[in-house]
């Protein structure tokens, strides 16, 4: 319903040069272009009362029919969805085709999850206003796992996660700021005393702010 929101995000940076360099190939598209009727209407009531509207089942059908490819997955953001992890993105990277449904409003006709979604995902335990949000926290995290996305610089291999852990705290010039040091071992010149307290505080880290990751 929102595709300005991806083409924001899309247009600027990282996933702008992947695109641009023909890496990847994203595309936004606005469900009404299948919504029926003078006023292109794509929610309606919900059965049995309540408050709220829910998004009808047939532009999204239409849609999907006419986007769809033998391989495509077709994955819908919602709260209750399977947790997207840094895993999930790693084999979404793979994928040939991904097609992400955007729900908004209270949700989306049953039947749409039931029958047109391979897979639905959420990133979180929170609820959004617009799945478009959503969608491109995941396409970000995917994007830039495709080979050549990330230069050098960026490179992903060290990234927090790819080891388990939380990343150790980095420093940059100056060597004081207003009385803050930098950790006097980082201008020791002693690189495998480095490696060994980067490796030391991203333990100290995970242990103490996500224990859950260490087990
Ligand atoms: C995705 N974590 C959160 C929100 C929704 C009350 C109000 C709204 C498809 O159905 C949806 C999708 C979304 C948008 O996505 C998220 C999200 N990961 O919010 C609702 C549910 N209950 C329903």
């Amino acid at each position: 319903m929102f595709p300005g929101i991806c083409e924001g995000v899309m247009g600027e940076s990282i996933l702008r040069r992947a695109r641009d360099r023909s890496l990847v190939e994203v595309e936004s598209i606005d469900l009404r272009q299948w919504a029926k009727g003078k006023h292109r209407v794509t929610d309606d009531m919900p059965y049995g009362g309540g408050p709220g509207m829910v998004m009808k089942v047939e532009p999204i059908y239409d849609a999907l029919n006419a986007l769809r490819t033998p391989n495509a997955r077709i994955v819908l953001m919602s709260p209750q969805g399977r947790v997207f992890d840094q895993k999930l993105a790693r084999e979404a990277s793979q994928w040939e085709h991904l097609i992400i449904v955007c729900g908004h409003y209270e949700g989306i006709d049953q039947r749409v999850a039931d029958h047109l979604i391979t897979d639905e995902w959420s990133i979180g335990d929170y609820v959004l206003t617009n799945g478009a949000l959503a969608a491109m926290v995941v396409t970000d995290a995917i994007v830039r796992l495709v080979p050549g996305v990330l230069g050098d610089a960026e490179s992903a291999v060290q990234d927090s996660f790819s080891s388990q852990l939380l990343d150790h705290p980095h420093y940059t010039r100056p060597e004081s700021f207003e009385g803050m040091d930098v950790p006097p071992i980082l201008l020791s010149g002693n690189h495998a005393a480095i490696a060994h307290w980067r490796e030391s505080e991203a333990r100290r880290l995970t242990k103490a702010r996500r224990p859950d990751l260490l087990e």
